[in-house]
């Protein structure tokens, strides 16, 4: 293709971002377009399922029956998510493979707020409450994201979602009404998950590398900065109904902003735990490329039965 051909193809593409016009997968789009979104997504997805593993270290301890059946569905959620946004991404050229192989070396990230440990039980309720609510916010700004299978995805899981962030408030609720051992559990929990909360959604925006292009092509409608602080404002009078105080002793609402100021992020600690020096990114790893390992022969019997079926519909069509 010459450059002119290009360059017209590339002004029809800004102008259909111009209109607010969805981008399907066998549409012209610029090469630097599809690349951020097979990293976006495909990071995405792999925060879904290695999300599945702090939560899911508590389904044999859940402390009822009732809490047990809503957390297995909640993690079995999060595998569907995974499996939406890894179809999603497939749609952009990129096989299953790939990505996994990407995320196994190092190459693709997943989400720092899953390398924390949950040493309580209280921890689930604030995951779902902190972690699941801030995704939601993130996410319902993707469902009006530029690329039709990313935001179809997204209306989906935003969805499911809400019902995750609402199981894990009503956890922190009945603590925080409990015991005083309880109460103390479920302050413990909202301690240690709140900063990690106000991490996931990124870098401050002036050191934020692919905001200001991704804001341009729409796939992000906010920046980092605006999402963490419309979380922030969401969350505060949540912790007054529960009682909890949030950890920051600089938290205060600024009549002026109509905001929650806050105080300093430790952005030390999330570069750290963003390139693999967390708490639990090594053991978080090694569950991730053990079961890929453990599923090689299921994979292999698969694909060995496909085979068999297609040759024997072969075999009948003659
Ligand atoms: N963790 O230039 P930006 C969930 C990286 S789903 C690790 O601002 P961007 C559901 C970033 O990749 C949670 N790395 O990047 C659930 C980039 O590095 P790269 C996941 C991070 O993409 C709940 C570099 O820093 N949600 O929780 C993080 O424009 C409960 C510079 O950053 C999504 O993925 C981080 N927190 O903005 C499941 C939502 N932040 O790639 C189970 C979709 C930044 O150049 C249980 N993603 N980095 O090497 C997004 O909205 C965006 O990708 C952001 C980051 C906002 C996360």
């Amino acid at each position: 293709m010459s450059e002119r051909e290009v360059k017209n193809l590339e002004a029809i593409f800004d102008a259909r971002i111009e209109r607010d016009e969805r981008i399907e997968p066998k549409d012209w789009m610029p090469e630097k377009y599809r690349q951020t979104h097979i990293r976006q997504i495909s990071q995405h997805a792999h925060s879904e399922i290695v999300g599945m593993l702090p939560e899911g270290n508590w389904i044999t301890r859940a402390p009822s029956l009732r809490r047990k059946a809503a957390l297995l569905a909640k993690v079995q959620d999060e595998a569907g998510h995974g499996l939406y946004l890894y179809s999603a991404c497939e749609t952009l050229g990129i096989t299953r493979e790939e990505m996994y192989e990407q995320l196994h070396s190092g190459k693709a990230k997943y989400s720092s707020i899953f390398n924390y440990p949950t040493i309580t039980w209280a921890d689930i309720g604030a995951i779902g409450w902190l972690v699941d609510g801030a995704a939601i916010i993130n996410q319902v700004a993707l469902c009006n994201t530029s690329y039709g299978p990313y935001a179809r995805a997204m209306v989906r899981i935003c969805k499911e979602e809400s019902f995750h962030q609402r199981q894990g408030y009503e956890i922190m609720l009945t603590l925080s009404r409990g015991t005083e051992e309880q109460k103390a559990m479920a302050q413990d929990a909202l301690n240690r998950w709140w900063w990690p909360s106000l991490m996931m959604f990124g870098p401050r925006d002036e050191a934020s590398t692919h905001t200001a292009q991704s804001m341009k092509w729409k796939l992000k409608r906010k920046t980092n900065d605006e999402l963490r602080q419309q979380f922030i404002d969401q969350t505060v009078p949540q912790a007054d109904i529960l009682g909890l105080s949030v950890p920051d002793p600089d938290l205060k609402f600024n009549p002026e902003t109509g905001h929650y100021d806050f105080g300093e992020i430790d952005w030390k600690e999330f570069w750290q735990v963003v390139k693999g020096h967390g708490p639990c990114n090594k053991e978080r790893m090694e569950a991730r490329v053990g079961a890929w390992e453990r599923g090689a022969w299921v994979r292999d019997a698969a694909m060995a039965h496909a085979e068999k079926n297609k040759n024997k519909t072969m075999a009948k069509a003659g």
